[in-house]
């Protein structure tokens, strides 16, 4: 059962998880280890990379370069036992409510199951359904890539504007980026900031009668994503009138009644259900515009990798397992060497937007600090992730990671097989990536600073002086993920290596990772501002003494300098 860990049984005895066994052995483990040289563990250990690399299919995870001993690990996955990592999986697999606090299941995987086998959420088999949705996506994105469906005015759809935010808009975004070399659909853009400016950036130069509109809301209720909706079917009436909204509009939610109720016709509403989390449901309806980019079949490639990794993570054991080990080496940063920070370096510009993705699907699933007994946790939880693509990076903040005072452990994603084959482009990123790992690693000494400034013929004081800025401590973590190539089936496992990553430390830590209750209060009261900004640009006279005066003087300062 989830809730019934070692970990658990101790916890509410009275203990704390810093009390349990194994993280007691992690901390004097550490005392001892913390020191340790990379330099040193790579020249004593030949076999390293070896020893310290997993693979699966096109995908390759070299986790050599960190400060780790075999006993680290070993220590760490006695943490992951002890924490009821197994059983979680089962659980999440088996569609338990392991979402907790919203009283449901969380079965991205059911999403992107190739089995063939029954998955159940409250005994009901929830894949007949899947497949049902699965067929009307490869249906409706074949029919708009073949020009087979017509808008209002009888002319194919030459451009797909999806409109949501959050989960229904980053895995969209990030995954139709990644496939660019696949994409040989109809352009696909994306809406989703309730700043006017998006929309109107956006649809500039696009024609009403070959735009198609795909409202992306599991719950139809998302003030971003309504405001836009609403802003696009006035563009779109104001051209072509009332009557084109049934060929311009489709939807992917939950909500039938509010799609229907928005105008949208039922027979174009692509359904998923509420099992699905928002940042885990690319692999849901809310990825048609990746199938209309790229073809239904490469999504089900993309699927059938996330299945792949799915089934690695039930069957292989924790120490040979890919997202278990990325999970387990986050706590050791986070936890024994305190890193507030992890940073995400795809060498691999189709892969841009991958470190904004999982922004939201790492923090909004672990920025959490209450435990799974209500209770605030005493130790450190999810860390900030964030990222940039390589080489860009490295003209930028590179300097902070190899020189500062922060220790950030980092992930470089590289592809050995280029989309591109150009002159020496791809040697040159891979050289680049490679390098900044062993920088990273190995630092530089001050004997060794102070060498290169002679040999650049400096005289002695200048030496001296120079030295100390040309030092880097090295000794600095990072793991390197290598796809054979970036194809559909190599992000798919991607993307659930690090959705499993996230999951197996939000058990350990003992939060909820599907839940988001941290953007809800933000929310209600944009609500109320916004009823009381309306009012106050209305003339009327509004009570502002529920706020604090910073809020209060804000808001009149709006409401008076409105032109
Ligand atoms: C993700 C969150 C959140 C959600 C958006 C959009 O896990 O739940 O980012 O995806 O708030 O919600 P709708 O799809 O309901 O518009």
């Amino acid at each position: 059962m989830l809730f019934d860990s070692a970990h658990d049984r101790f916890i509410r005895r009275g203990g704390t998880l810093e009390q349990t066994p194994a993280w007691r052995a992690l901390a004097e483990h550490f005392d001892h280890v913390k020191d340790l040289e990379m330099r040193r563990l790579f020249d004593d250990e030949p076999d390293r990379f070896a020893r310290f690399s997993l693979e699966l299919g096109p995908l390759l995870l070299d986790y050599s370069k960190h400060r780790i001993t075999a006993e680290t690990i070993a220590l760490l996955v006695d943490l992951a036992r002890a924490a009821g990592v197994p059983e979680a999986v089962s659980a999440m697999l088996g569609g338990e409510r392991v979402n907790w606090t919203e009283d449901r299941a969380a079965l991205h995987v059911a999403l992107r199951d190739r089995s063939g086998r029954p998955v159940e959420v409250d005994g009901v088999d929830v894949m007949p359904a899947v497949h049902r949705v699965l067929d009307q996506m490869r249906a409706f994105s074949d029919a708009v890539r073949k020009g087979r469906w017509l808008g209002a005015t009888g002319t194919p759809i030459r451009t797909v504007v999806n409109l949501g935010i959050g989960g229904s808009d980053l895995g969209p975004v990030m995954i139709t980026r990644a496939l660019g070399a696949f994409h040989d659909g109809p352009e696909v853009r994306f809406v989703s900031n309730v700043d006017a400016s998006d929309f109107v950036e956006t649809t500039r130069d696009l024609e009403p009668a070959e735009t198609l509109f795909v409202v992306a809301s599991k719950t139809f209720t998302t003030q971003e994503t309504m405001t836009n909706a609403r802003t696009a079917r006035s563009w779109l009436v104001e051209a072509l009138g009332e009557a084109a909204v049934a060929r311009h509009f489709v939807a992917l939610s939950t909500n039938r009644e509010a799609v229907a109720a928005f105008g949208i016709d039922p027979a174009n509403v692509f359904e998923f259900w509420d099992w699905v989390g928002g940042r885990y449901s690319s692999w849901s309806a809310i990825g048609l515009t990746i199938a209309i980019a790229v073809g239904f079949d490469r999504f089900l490639e993309l699927l059938e990798g996330a299945h792949a990794m799915d089934r690695h993570l039930a069957e292989a054991p924790l120490e040979a397992n890919i997202p278990a080990i990325m999970a387990l080496l986050g706590i050791w940063y986070r936890n024994f060497f305190g890193a507030a920070s992890h940073a995400v370096l795809p060498y691999d510009q189709y892969l841009d937007r991958f470190p904004a993705y999982l922004q939201q699907a790492d923090m909004e699933s672990n920025g959490k600090s209450v435990d799974r007994d209500g209770r605030r946790v005493g130790y450190a939880t999810g860390p900030v992730v964030w990222g940039e693509p390589g080489t860009n990076g490295q003209h930028a903040f590179f300097q902070l990671i190899h020189q500062g005072t922060e220790l950030i452990p980092c992930d470089f994603i590289g592809a050995v097989n280029p989309a591109h084959p150009i002159g020496d482009h791809h040697a040159t990123l891979m050289a680049n990536l490679l390098a900044q790992t062993e920088a990273l690693m190995r630092g530089r000494t001050e004997a060794e600073a102070r060498a290169e400034l002679e040999g650049a013929g400096l005289d002695a004081e200048a030496v001296a002086a120079l030295a100390p800025h040309k030092v880097f401590p090295g000794n600095r973590p990072s793991s390197t993920i290598l796809l054979d190539r970036l194809t559909p089936r190599s992000l798919g496992m991607l993307i659930a290596a690090y959705e499993h990553k996230i999951f197996v430390q939000g058990v350990i830590w003992r939060v909820n990772s599907f839940d988001q209750w941290g953007v809800e209060l933000g929310k209600v009261l944009a609500r109320t501002i916004l009823a009381e900004e309306q009012a106050l640009l209305a003339g009327r006279d509004v009570d502002l003494s529920r706020h604090d005066s910073s809020t209060a003087g804000l808001l009149r300062r709006f409401a008076e300098r409105t032109e």
